[in-house]
């Protein structure tokens, strides 16, 4: 009798989400990170350790790279490309729940929600009080998209159904998003100067990185807000707690943050005017599942040597 032979081993950042549990069936065995020097045949990301040069030399066999996400700034896809391993994500089907998601974030920061809920449960509120927390006025104003990709375009739909202007700056321009969404090209310089939310969807390269600084801030409005749903290390960090301290903007809404998560003790994290959130652009039920399905398509497609249906390009 042949003994059936053993279910190819795929390096995982665990815990990997319930959903792909389901679709991979047992049928691979999940190595944990730490274990990469050990026989791999693939490498399944999920939050964001540093897929290198260096760690697919550690790991020979490897014969795909399946990315639970669109974004795959930590992995080097030019070297795995060298190596002959293609690189997949799961593009598209996370643009709508990650828009509706800035979009909380931009309401939740321009009218002050979260610090409305602290105070509503709070010892303070005692009585109704027509002056306090008064926030700045979403529809009619204006936002400003940096990067008018997939997201961003999603970000423009939902702004025009609050009849705000759509400002954006991006490296092309996008005719398709200014006829059909009515968003208007700017400069970097006349977004900031404008807007009155600041909205990032930009994907994170070495021009992206450190995109919003102490200078860029400076030239924001002091009642605009920064909406940050990209990657953490777009903005600097120091440079918003500090703007945030010092009411030189009106608010920032991060779902991202660089590192993440951050230190406890930050001291951005006892600011009232900041609103964070623990990285769920793409964290709802059926946006998550449709990502488990594509990556563990890609997965296997992968490791049967076939192409993969959502593949990277080498950049
Ligand atoms: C994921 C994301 O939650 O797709 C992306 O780029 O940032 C999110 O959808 C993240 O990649 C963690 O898996």
């Amino acid at each position: 009798m042949h003994s059936s032979p053993p279910p190819p081993r795929v390096l995982a950042d665990l815990p990997v989400s319930d959903a792909v549990l389901e679709l991979l069936a047992g049928r691979v065995e999940l190595v944990p990170w730490e274990a990469a020097t050990d026989r791999i045949d693939a490498i399944y990301t999920y939050g964001h350790p540093t897929v290198d040069a260096a760690l697919l030399d550690r790991c020979p066999g490897v014969r795909v790279v399946s990315n639970f996400g669109v974004g795959v700034d930590h992995i080097d896809v030019r070297a795995a490309t060298q190596r002959g391993i293609p690189v997949g994500n799961t593009p598209g089907v996370l643009d709508g729940a990650t828009a509706d998601l800035a979009f909380s974030l931009l309401l939740a920061a321009g009218r002050r929600v979260v610090e409305g809920d602290r105070y509503a449960r709070g010892p303070h509120f005692t009585r109704f009080d027509p002056s306090y927390m008064l926030g700045r006025e979403i529809h009619g104003s204006t936002v400003g998209i940096f990067g008018m990709g997939r997201i961003g375009r999603q970000v423009a739909r939902r702004a025009r159904g609050f009849d705000m202007t759509v400002l954006y700056c991006n490296r092309n321009r996008n005719d398709e998003a200014e006829i059909a969404l009515g968003a208007r090209y700017a400069t970097c310089d006349e977004l900031l100067a404008q807007a009155d939310y600041v909205v990032l969807t930009v994907p994170l390269t070495a021009e992206t990185r450190g995109l919003i600084g102490r200078a860029e801030l400076a030239k924001m409005k002091r009642t605009a807000t920064l909406v940050n749903v990209a990657r953490g290390a777009v903005v600097d960090l120091a440079a918003v707690t500090e703007a945030l301290a010092a009411k030189r903007i009106h608010a920032a809404a991060l779902d991202v943050t660089d590192p993440e998560p951050l230190p406890r003790d930050h001291p951005i994290l006892a600011l009232d005017n900041l609103v964070v959130t623990p990285h769920l652009g793409s964290a709802t039920v059926q946006t998550r599942y449709k990502m488990a399905e594509m990556s563990v398509l890609n997965l296997f497609a992968g490791l049967e040597r076939q192409p993969l249906p959502f593949r990277v390009a080498a950049g």
